[in-house]
């Protein structure tokens, strides 16, 4: 049973507003009727399977799998929260986090080191500036001031994430114009939930991409699996460094 929500004054969730269009996806940008009240399988049943290939073949880790459905389509749009990204042996954890416009994230070191995070320009060739720029430094894991307040981000685009103190440290943010996204896996696969069936548009990002990757077209029923295949081989992830108490003294740098 859907409700069309166009009863004047009628409380619909406070996040019901168009959406920011996805730049290439522009001749689909849905302004969704957000109400709290539309349900039924109908009309938020759509479960989207993604398996994503570098182009070499192999899985690709790390791809953000961006949904888009058509105009005019009803769905319940997933509110933006605050997403906490740990700095665990010298990683970002997760190494790509998504998040939609409006949403936080809080760093919070689980090391046993401070780390001092700053913004840098990403993009395989260092030329795409942060949506945000900011930096701080963070206290050793179970001290006081291992935690950052939240960092609000309101705008689409792409931040890489560094470390002052470790210059190996790599991490990226993903704040997408679409609320619907997943990031894929090991083996290279996503899903992508709690979409309204019907026509909806898809594109990959991932942070190693020197281009954007083309836009594909679906047709979602209650579950569908697609392939993509990346028009570049990402490169690979550095490996943890070794959990070792003598490493990496405070302060400590690379
Ligand atoms: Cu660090």
């Amino acid at each position: 049973m859907t409700h069309p929500c166009t009863r004047p004054g009628h409380a619909c969730r406070s996040n019901a507003k168009p959406l920011v269009p996805l730049a290439p996806l522009a001749p689909l940008v849905a302004v969704l009727l957000a109400c709290g009240m539309v349900s039924g399988p109908a009309a938020q049943a759509a479960t989207l399977h993604v398996t994503v290939t570098s182009a070499d073949g192999r899985p690709a880790a790390d791809a953000v799998v961006l949904v888009q459905p058509a105009p005019g389509a009803q769905a319940v749009i997933p509110a933006p929260g605050t997403v906490a990204i740990e700095q665990r042996d010298f990683r970002f954890v997760p190494y790509v986090t998504v998040l939609a416009p409006g949403g936080a994230v809080r760093f919070v070191n689980k090391d046993p080191y401070d780390h001092h995070i700053r913004t840098l320009a990403g993009g395989p060739l260092g030329n795409v500036a942060p949506i945000k720029t900011f930096e701080f430094r963070l206290a050793a894991g179970g001290r006081s001031g291992d935690t950052s307040e939240p960092v609000k981000l309101d705008l689409p685009g792409s931040i890489l994430l560094g470390c002052h103190l470790h210059g190996s440290m790599r991490g990226h943010v993903l704040v997408s114009a679409t609320p619907w996204f997943a990031v894929t896996d090991e083996r290279g696969r996503a899903r992508v939930e709690g979409l309204p069936e019907g026509a909806v548009e898809m594109k990959v990002w991932h942070p190693d991409q020197l281009t954007e990757q083309p836009v594909q077209r679906l047709q979602l029923g209650p579950s569908l699996g697609t392939d993509v295949k990346l028009n570049f081989t990402p490169r690979r992830r550095p490996a943890p460094r070794p959990a070792d108490p003598s490493y990496g003294p405070p302060g400590a740098t690379n």
